[in-house]
């Protein structure tokens, strides 16, 4: 008996591991190095393996900033009297102030090639307009499933909205509009504006009582890539924001599942396990697939990682797999069904009414 126990206690303690997944960091750029690693190169080819920091404009800037993403300290820190070196933050930056007020700024960071396994990984980053709302910065997150060319990244994550003209009247009037989020006008439509419209009081600050804008903090964002399990993308951030002042972006992060990790097992996509029905009455039909021939079980554990049942492992052809769970005499709850292929497991997650 005491074998028995020890045994569901080391299912027990393993379980919640094997339902989270294994999370890594897949990239990771806080920028306090002050180099890319890998270092980028200046524009795309297609196929890049390394970061690339793209001036499509190629547009001269009016105050000499760098054409292309430049390192910066933090706004806060710009602003501040005095920082110890050490402390520095370090940050991406990208100007839109072009000499002669043109527009056109198209400042592309590309991200190296990111193998994405499963729906668990997301892309975390920070961003700060230099001034708001008033010529406030926004940019754009963007996806390619193909090459690393600008017109590759047909899909969208994000859009951070930027002022657009015409400006009111008393535009820079800290009595009437300057500090008025209502007073200016913002593109894309269905973009997001920093600190919430300029409600989060932690993302932006007066520089003292005079000032005519607000001084962006950087702000967490966070997006989803589930939909990209099983391919391989590149992520790019670009400032395409006309006519403004600054933007910074800092702490880019992808966390996902390491494919060297997991390199020898079917990805979850490979496998496409699926319950049905879901919610469950009487039984589960669990489907999945096979590339090759593999030994295979079926366990039933309840939400609190108590196994219920245990199918015996079964030796398994290729190809389209079937195997049936009764659940009639389960209580209500939420069930999880871990299938094991050679040793790797997936999991699903089985509800009853
Ligand atoms: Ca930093
Ligand atoms: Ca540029
Ligand atoms: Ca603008």
């Amino acid at each position: 008996m005491a074998s028995i126990y020890k045994t569901l206690a080391i299912i027990l303690l393993m379980l919640p591991f094997t339902l989270i997944g294994q999370m890594d960091t897949l990239l990771h750029e806080d920028f306090q190095d002050q180099i890319l690693s890998p270092t980028p190169v200046e524009f795309p080819l297609g196929a890049d393996t390394t970061w690339v920091n793209y001036d499509e404009d190629f547009l001269e800037d009016a105050n000499s900033r760098p054409q292309d993403w430049y390192i910066d300290v933090s706004l806060v820190q710009a602003f501040a009297d005095s920082i110890p070196a050490a402390d520095s933050n370090f940050v991406f930056a990208s100007s839109s102030w072009l000499s002669g007020f043109l527009d056109g700024n198209r400042n592309w960071l590309i991200t190296p090639p990111i193998q994405i396994i499963d729906d668990q990984a997301t892309f975390h980053w920070k961003s700060a307009p230099r001034q708001g709302p008033r010529y406030m910065d926004g940019y754009s997150v963007l996806v390619s499933t193909t090459g690393n060319l600008p017109s590759d990244f047909t899909d969208t994550l994000e859009r951070v909205q930027q002022m657009i003209p015409p400006l009111p009247n008393g535009a820079s009037d800290v009595a009437i509009n300057a500090l008025n989020v209502d007073s200016f006008l913002y593109a894309p439509a269905d973009g997001y504006i920093h600190a919430d419209r300029y409600t989060l009081n932690d993302y932006f600050f007066l520089e003292d009582s005079t000032s005519t804008a607000y001084v962006g903090i950087l702000e967490p964002h966070s997006v989803s890539l589930a939909a990209y399990a099983g391919q391989t993308i590149y992520l790019t951030i670009v400032h395409d924001s006309d006519d403004d002042n600054y933007i910074i972006i800092d702490d880019l992060l992808l966390l996902g599942t390491n494919p060297v990790s997991s390199v020898d097992a079917p990805a979850v996509n490979d496998i496409r396990l699926v319950a049905y029905p879901n919610p469950v009455t009487n039984f589960a039909n669990i489907m999945f697939r096979l590339e090759e021939p593999a030994r295979v079980t079926l366990e039933l554990f309840d939400s609190r990682g108590q196994l219920l049942k245990a199918l015996s492992p079964e030796e398994r052809l290729n190809g389209e797999q079937t195997m049936r769970i009764t659940t009639s005499q389960l209580p209500a709850g939420n069930y999880n069904v871990v299938l094991t292929v050679d040793g790797q497991q997936y999991v699903r997650q089985l509800l009853k009414h």
